[in-house]
């Protein structure tokens, strides 16, 4: 008996060590079952790519999360939110058909200088608008020149108007392109606020691509600049210097935007050109001018005055820039010139 009990010995321990190793294997299982396993960077691929087929409006921003993945870039331009919870608009992120109804009767503006040789660049520019710019809104082009008989008017659809104004030309570029603002505190007091709702500034040397609609407009808008959209802060050409009213301290500051296109209700750009127009002329009695003129004026507007919303560079691009692929609609770009022959 003792040697069979001796001989059962090492198949009892056998037996039970065999059911506590299954026993503990269907535990295991269980907790398997009802609680997946955090998602694996290639499941994580999947996932995305699970929602592409199923949502289009999705597909942009899923692509473009797995384009930092495979950059290790600054990440915050490639959002939907800023910081401060303003809509970066990209394309996918909204539906232009609710946006269209909200806005059947908002009247959109848009400001745009084309002095001395920049006149070149309207027509293109405003034939451009008429066919991708808010298109069956109500628009009224405000363009200042000095050339007024030049102008070649663009066949408008209805419900367009082509306002055209006579402006000094500047003998410095730099007067030019900041002189915007000036006209900007007058218009935006005195006459824009009976004829338009919004209003949008560009730059002239650009033309419209594809689509750009009411999912641009907000109480303040403005465009991140595409050279630096993938850009730490600290490489932002703000002006730097203190002694500038433009003067955006290190550490400040979350996008930087270019002032080739931007906007907003009448009075926010009323208050926004009073600013940069009282910053640009405390600089001048100083003797000094900023960095990127009027651009570096609005950037330090903006650290202020956040804005509602932050248009991606779809709204601004550059075709001989690097990183294309990130910016799916190419919507407003700018126009390639041979700067020796612009020149005043
Ligand atoms: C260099 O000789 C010049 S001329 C730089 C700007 C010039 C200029 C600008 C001009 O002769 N006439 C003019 O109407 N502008 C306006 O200012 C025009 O609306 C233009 O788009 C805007 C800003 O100048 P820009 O487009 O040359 O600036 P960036 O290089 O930033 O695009
Ligand atoms: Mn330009």
């Amino acid at each position: 008996m003792q040697g069979n009990s001796k001989s059962m010995l090492p198949s009892r321990t056998y037996i039970i060590g065999t059911l506590v190793v299954f026993i503990l294997f269907l535990i295991g299982i269980c907790i398997q079952i009802p609680t997946p396993a955090a998602p694996s960077k290639q499941e994580e691929t999947n996932h995305c790519s699970d929602q592409v087929t199923e949502k289009a409006i999705e597909l942009a921003h899923c692509e473009r999360k797995l384009l930092v993945k495979s950059v290790n870039k600054r990440k915050m331009a490639l959002n939907v939110l800023t910081p401060w919870l303003a809509p970066i608009i990209w394309d996918g992120t909204y539906n232009l058909n609710i946006l269209d109804k909200q806005h059947s009767s908002t009247r959109i503006g848009l400001f745009v200088f084309a002095v001395k040789k920049y006149i070149r660049f309207l027509q293109p520019f405003l034939e451009s608008a008429e066919r991708y710019f808010m298109v069956g809104h109500k628009v009224t082009y405000y363009v200042f020149t000095d050339k007024v008989d030049e102008v070649v008017k663009p066949k408008m659809a209805d419900g367009r108007i082509l306002q055209l104004h006579n402006v000094v030309a500047d003998q410095r570029w730099q007067d030019v392109s900041m002189r915007r603002m000036e006209i900007l505190t007058v218009y935006t007091k005195e006459y824009m606020p009976s004829e338009i709702d919004y209003l949008v500034c560009a730059d002239v040397d650009m033309v419209f691509n594809d689509h750009v609609g009411v999912e641009i407009l907000g109480d303040l808008f403005a465009t991140i600049h595409p050279v630096f959209f993938l850009s730490e802060p600290q490489s932002f050409t703000y002006e730097r210097r203190p002694i500038s009213a433009a003067y955006i301290p290190y550490g400040q500051g979350d996008f930087y935007y270019m002032a080739a296109f931007y906007g907003g209700k009448v009075d926010e750009i009323y208050k926004l050109s009073t600013t940069c127009q009282n910053g640009i002329i405390e600089d001048k009695k100083k003797n000094i001018e900023a960095l990127w003129q009027e651009e570096s004026h609005l950037n330090r507007y903006l650290v202020y005055n956040k804005p509602t919303k932050v248009l991606s560079p779809e709204y601004i691009w550059d075709t001989n820039l690097p990183l294309g692929e990130f910016i799916k609609k190419k919507r407003f770009i700018a126009v390639h010139k041979d700067h020796q022959e612009v020149r005043n």
